[in-house]
């Protein structure tokens, strides 16, 4: 697992362009605005971008719903946007990794509307369809219809069509080998523009077992297990890679791998051919309902991943996304009094750790969960269809706005705060969606001025990540296991040791590695002052949220 691929170096950057820069005041992000902002990408240090996706696109799912992939959103800008967009970051040195959303298209997309127009049309494989007269399909949950209910009729050929996701995403019929065709063509558009990579969206999800069998009772709350890994994946995944990602320089990333560790690491194995890396959830599905986590859960999580991608296989390192809170408010402490310190921490875990990491846009600054308490705030499609369907069923609305407060998506997709001055700077007509009121004083400008700022404090750490291959390759050591209030590992490589220790509480912690800890050299500090040692070199008293990188 040594051998050095840019992948695996790559600090990724995760941009959501919606929220990111609006160019042209119309309160929604775009591509100039991009553009606009790549001096501040660079100076991040950050070497690759994920750009969740930018073709166009009715966005009932912030462009997670495709109905041209070969084109821009019109609110994004054009194709010559893009072009020069691209041309801006390779210039920087900075690569671009695209989404590739095609579990499902749009029900606008082309294939969809021949689809549906009737049963003997051309396209009508292009997605499952169910003929009404052979009854009610087989039960199938959806993420985001207001009913739960993923078959939706269409009384055109009376017949339903599989959408897990909402009824604008119908879902693509991968059984069919000219859909599989026209991705693998797709991919070849972009890849012949440039661009650097893929990050494949509910890609676990593609391949469905056709004969639609029942699932049990209670199957939604395990729907990776269900949905995920269908009988056909790899079978796919081996002909794309041998129809695209052998014949071009490219990575892929999957988002999701499965629900074990074999669904993992078949997925990623380079022997197998298929994808470079994955996103894997386990983390993320910490804390999912707001009301805290445990540290002892987290390092058991993350140190099982580690070994089990030890001498094989590759995973992505991150703690937020387009889909999740913020990370400060979900994982560290989003109070005035330890927002940058517990910012600073996470920055330095997701930084340290083996696999790529990933890091959210906004997050460099400490951005945190806006929290609205009306519905009428939200724009999210997942967070106002759950709201119609308890309405419809009578459910607890007080209890759902609170819980939204802390677990929303919307809450990751607030604008990006540029500056102190009307909407942070990101537009200069009403946002799309509200900006955090507390962008008066969290903000990219006043943190640059800011020495101690976690801005300053996420280029320091990026800096050292980039020029230390132990934190890449290292092999990663727990220490300390049950020590419920700090994590402590190692990373070692050729010769080199680095010793990372993190406080996860709001009051100081003894850190007991079982190192002799003198003369070591303390590279990272979130703190101004040395941490202090114990009572023998043994043991070090971390202050709240501390985080110290040590070279042994
Ligand atoms: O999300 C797919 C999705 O459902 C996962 O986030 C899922 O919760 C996870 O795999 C379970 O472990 C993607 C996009 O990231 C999201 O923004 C879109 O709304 C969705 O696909 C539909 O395209």
């Amino acid at each position: 697992n040594n051998s050095r691929q840019w992948w695996k170096e790559a600090i990724i950057y995760q941009i959501y362009p919606r929220s990111f820069k609006d160019s042209n005041g119309d309160g929604v992000g775009d591509l100039k605005g991009i553009i606009s902002k790549l001096d501040y990408i660079q100076s991040l240090g950050v070497t690759a971008i994920w750009l969740n996706p930018i073709y166009s696109s009715p966005n009932d799912d912030n462009g997670y719903d495709i109905s041209d992939y070969r084109n821009i959103m019109k609110d994004f800008g054009t194709m010559q946007d893009f072009d020069l967009m691209l041309k801006e970051m390779h210039k920087r040195n900075i690569k671009l990794i695209m989404d590739l959303v095609v579990n499902h298209s749009s029900d606008e997309h082309e294939w969809f509307k021949q689809s549906r127009s009737s049963r003997n049309n051309p396209y009508r494989d292009y997605y499952h369809w169910w003929p009404a007269e052979n009854g009610k399909p087989t039960p199938r949950w959806s993420f985001f219809d207001v009913n739960s209910d993923a078959w939706m009729y269409d009384a055109t050929t009376n017949a339903y069509y599989l959408h897990y996701f909402s009824r604008k995403q119908p879902d693509l019929n991968w059984e069919n080998p000219k859909v599989r065709q026209e991705v693998y063509d797709i991919m070849k558009f972009w890849i012949n523009k440039g661009i650097d990579g893929f990050r494949m969206d509910a890609f676990q999800f593609v391949s469905k077992d056709i004969t639609w069998p029942a699932f049990p009772k209670g199957y939604e709350k395990n729907i990776v297990k269900y949905y995920g890994m269908g009988p056909q994946l790899h079978t796919y995944l081996k002909e794309m890679n041998r129809e695209v990602m052998s014949k071009y320089k490219v990575m892929t990333v999957a988002e999701g791998a499965g629900s074990t560790l074999k669904d993992a690491h078949d997925l990623v194995d380079h022997d197998r051919h298929e994808l470079n890396m994955a996103f894997h959830f386990e983390v993320m599905d910490l804390n999912n309902n707001g009301k805290g986590y445990s540290l002892l859960k987290m390092k058991k999580i993350f140190t099982k991943w580690d070994s089990a991608f030890a001498r094989k296989g590759w995973v992505s390192i991150f703690l937020a996304n387009h889909d999740n809170p913020r990370m400060v408010s979900k994982f560290g402490n989003d109070s005035p009094q330890f927002r940058a310190v517990s910012s600073k921490m996470l920055t330095t875990l997701i930084m340290t750790m083996r696999g790529t990491p990933y890091y959210y846009n906004g997050d460099e600054l400490g951005m945190a969960n806006i929290k609205f308490d009306k519905i009428e705030d939200y724009r999210d499609l997942a967070t106002l269809n759950a709201y119609k369907n308890l309405v419809n069923k009578h459910g607890d609305l007080a209890g759902y706005l609170k819980g939204q407060a802390a677990t929303s998506r919307d809450n990751g997709r607030t604008p990006f705060q540029w500056n102190g001055s009307a909407n942070a700077g990101f537009s200069t007509a009403t946002p799309w969606l509200k900006v955090n009121p507390d962008y008066k004083t969290i903000n990219a400008e006043a943190e640059l001025k800011d020495p101690n700022s976690i801005l300053n404090y996420f280029k320091q750490v990026v800096a050292l990540r980039k020029s230390t291959l132990a934190l890449v390759y290292g092999r990663y050591k727990l220490l300390d296991a049950a020590n419920p209030d700090v994590f402590s590992y190692t990373r070692e490589f050729n010769g080199e040791k680095y010793l990372i220790l993190l406080n996860f509480k709001t009051t100081n912690a003894v850190a007991a590695p079982g190192l002799s800890l003198t003369h070591n050299q303390l590279m990272i500090n979130n703190y101004t002052a040395p941490p202090k040692m114990g009572n023998n070199n043994n043991t070090i008293v971390l202050q709240p949220y501390q985080a110290v990188v040590y070279k042994l």
